[in-house]
């Protein structure tokens, strides 16, 4: 790349100085023959994208070559005991070193985020596949020559920073394209709709969802009194509740969950014509969760589960992606539904507006530096690009104020010249000062129009944002429109469209939460409140708590989407890509019965995991061995979406098996409904030891393959074709749902 940066000017100052740069191609905002080697690491100015060229230039060793200094280079001989006067005595003021490195430890955290505070990021990009030409000037959504870089932040909303990642919750799904015209951000979740209409009432919300005031207890949950008496006091809550009920609140990985941008958004083309659209992230490996006892054992066994899950994908080239879809809805159409587009919380059933995929978003790149990358990201909803507006939603409306402002007390008022939250595209603005600002800007006006040919200039003819002109005329009053005081139709819709199993977990989440309030009367308003849904589950959900009564049955519409459910629904896909495996072996193992299976699981891109007694070779019957990475104490089988258990050469193998922890993996993750295998000398162990009555006896003496209940059995036949196709399937299956149905039926 050739030397563009203008003498005696840093690179820093050529990317951030008055726009004259505008129209100058990329090579001229990055230089890196100009960078001091000093100030990068991993600089390569050729390959990676946009961003990451641009966070190279931000980025430092400190481990690399110079020796410790003092934080302004002044190298220090010690740092490991404090100048003090004589051996035992007092510690002296003058070591400027000593109070250099405990003062900047002391101020080390910033607040965290008053929601979302415990959150995962990486780096990807977007490629548009389809335009919506006619529909946008937005470049990202109508030019499909460009890879866009990306950032995404998954989050749960309730918890502090350091809590559990697999809580009931609703997920964060925060988007972040660098566009060739400006970030684009779409401040996402993993459930398409909201628990409110209005953001006046988020400052309830999340004073009511939040742990309790007095004892600040329950962590990063909605189990509480206070959190269930708001939700029962507020009908528009009704809809949302559904959703957190439902396994959707625990998802099995960030990479299996959809993101929705909830709003309703406009599009404008050249004509200043508007569309209205939702967002939608549907991601290629489908969309599934835990299940609730695996969700709460996970929070004490990995609490880091989800973050760990994304970052090992990443890391292994598992690289995780997601489908943009969109639901157009053309502005002459606003009303034809019966709910109001305005309202987030509703959705647009796709059984009305399909969802168009355009584009594919891949995760590629983990982040360098969690604080810098991670904690210091500033998302803001109204951070949107030409081509694009809002509409009134009035949840938005407040939105685009609480996003900004956030960022200031968060982070401060320069938060846009971190490097995670920098534009790709050249900028310019004329803000000045405040605190942190690590810009010299080399421009003597900082006002338009100026004297110096009115640089930063608007740029109206070069597509410039503008808003778009909507008509607007009404009486200024507290008011919503009329569709927005039905609360119950959509949350029938949602309970109606879920399968069997799901129903049963709605009825299960709802008494754990419930069982959680000490307050009658919030378990009252609750059950109510569940009536209007169904009759039902109200009666199903109230049979925990006996001092609670069903009113009589109101109507259920009966109506049913076929695209909500993540068991039955329409799109959902199922694969065994990307799922983790875990294979038990013990010293003595039959090398020949795991290594096929190794084989075809890495083939069809599952992650293999070895547990054995010990981390590190372990020694089959043949002499061979296997590195595990995991032991029987250090891992569980909640670790596992399924879990192999292998036969050993000898007879005596199965001896080693009957210990408590294996014997209790096998039961735990067949009460998780999960796939389980064993092959030779395990399976007798499978099924007259760990789960006896559950299994037909040929089971354990057939020469051939057999399957029960979700578990596949090969006793005495070779590991081959056949066995690892049928556990693949399995496998993709996510749960063995029959397996609940029965436990149902029981
Ligand atoms: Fe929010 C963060 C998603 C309503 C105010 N929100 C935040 C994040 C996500 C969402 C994903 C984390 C961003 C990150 O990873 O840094 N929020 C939503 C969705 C909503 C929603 C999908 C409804 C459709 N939020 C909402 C309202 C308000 C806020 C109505 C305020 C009136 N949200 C915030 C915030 C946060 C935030 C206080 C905390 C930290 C931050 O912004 O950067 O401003």
């Amino acid at each position: 790349m050739a030397a563009v940066v203008q003498q005696g000017e840093s690179l820093f100052q050529s990317q951030t100085r008055s726009p004259c740069y505008y129209s100058l191609p990329e090579s001229v905002y990055f230089d890196v023959s100009l960078i001091p080697p000093d100030a990068l690491t991993a600089v390569n100015a050729v390959a990676g994208d946009a961003k990451k060229r641009q966070m190279d230039t931000f980025t430092k060793d400190e481990n690399k070559d110079t020796p410790l200094t003092s934080y302004f280079g002044t190298k220090i001989a010690e740092t490991d005991i404090a100048l003090r006067a004589g051996a035992r005595g007092p510690t002296v003021l003058e070591d400027f070193h000593n109070r250099e490195k405990i003062s900047h430890f002391d101020h080390e955290r910033i607040p965290e985020r008053v929601v979302h505070a415990r959150g995962a990021g990486a780096f990807g990009e977007f490629k548009l596949h389809t335009p919506l030409t006619g529909l946008t000037t937005a470049k990202i959504l109508t030019d499909t020559s460009k890879v866009t870089p990306a950032y995404v932040r998954f989050s749960t909303v309730n918890g502090s920073r350091g809590s559990a990642d697999s809580v009931r919750d609703p997920r964060g799904f925060a988007v972040r394209l660098y566009s060739d015209e400006g970030n684009w951000d779409i401040v996402g979740n993993n459930i398409p709709v909201f628990f409110i209409q209005d953001a006046i009432k988020f400052v309830d919300l999340v004073h009511a969802v939040k742990p309790e005031p007095h004892n600040e207890i329950p962590q990063a949950q909605t189990a509480h009194d206070n959190a269930w008496d708001f939700m029962g006091l507020h009908p528009q809550t009704t809809h949302m509740q559904q959703w957190i009920m439902s396994d959707r609140a625990i998802p099995r990985s960030f990479r299996m969950m959809q993101g929705f941008g909830v709003h309703t958004f406009r599009l404008i083309n050249e004509e200043g014509k508007s569309t209205f659209v939702k967002y939608h992230w549907s991601p290629h490996l489908g969309t599934h969760s835990l299940v609730w006892d695996e969700a709460l054992k996970l929070a004490g066994q990995d609490p880091d589960f989800h973050r760990r899950d994304l970052w090992d994908a990443i890391e292994a080239g598992a690289y995780p992606k997601w489908e943009l879809g969109v639901q157009i809805v053309k502005e002459e159409d606003e009303h034809k539904f019966d709910f109001d587009l305005l309202d987030a919380t509703k959705l647009i059933p796709e059984d009305l507006v399909p969802v168009q995929n355009i584009g594919t978003l891949t995760l590629n790149r983990n982040p360098v530096d969690y604080f810098t990358e991670v904690e210091q990201v500033a998302f803001c909803t109204q951070h949107i690009v030409p081509g694009m507006d809002f509409s009134s939603d009035p949840l938005l409306a407040g939105r685009n104020f609480s996003y900004f402002d956030t960022q200031i007390s968060r982070i401060g008022i320069n938060f846009s010249d971190i490097p995670v939250n920098r534009p790709v595209c050249p900028f310019a603005t004329n803000a000045r000062d405040g605190a942190m600002n690590m810009t010299s800007k080399a421009n003597r006006t900082a006002y338009h129009p100026n004297r110096f040919d009115a640089l930063p200039t608007t740029a109206p003819a070069q597509g410039g944002f503008k808003s778009y002109p909507e008509v607007m005329a009404g009486i200024k009053e507290r008011i919503h429109g009329p569709k927005f005081n039905e609360f119950v139709s959509q949350a029938q819709l949602f309970y109606n469209s879920m399968s069997a199993p799901e129903k049963k977990n709605i009825v299960s989440a709802y008494q754990f939460e419930l069982s959680k309030c000490y307050e009658t009367v919030v378990q009252q308003n609750a059950i109510d409140r569940i009536n209007l849904i169904d009759h039902d589950l109200a009666l199903q959900v109230a049979t925990a708590f006996p001092s609670v009564k069903v009113g009589e049955a109101k109507p259920n519409h009966g109506q049913k989407s076929a695209f909500l459910s993540q068991v039955d629904g329409k799109n959902q896909i199922f694969t065994a890509a990307g799922r983790k495996v875990g294979i038990y072996i013990l010293p003595g193992y039959s090398y020949a019965q795991v290594e096929p299976i190794k084989l075809a699981l890495t083939a069809a891109s599952v992650i293999v995991k070895f547990v054995a007694p010990a981390t590190g070779p372990i020694k089959a019957g043949n002499g061979n061995t296997q590195i595990a990475e995991f032991t029987f104490e250090n891992s569980r089988s909640t670790h596992f979406d399924s879990i192999i258990f292998i036969g050993g050469d000898d007879d005596s193998y199965p001896k080693q098996l009957k210990q408590g922890r294996l014997i209790h993996a096998v039961r735990e993750a067949y009460m998780h409904l999960k796939a389980i295998a064993a092959t030779g000398n395990a399976v007798s162990w499978v099924t007259d030891i760990c789960l006896p009555g559950d299994f037909s006896p040929e089971v354990k003496t057939t020469e051939s393959i057999s399957l029960e209940n979700g578990v596949l059995f090969a006793p005495s036949v070779g590991i081959g074709a056949e066995f690892t196709a049928k556990y693949l399937d399995g496998l993709s299956k996510h749960r063995v749902w029959d397996r609940e149905v029965e436990h149902i039926a029981a």
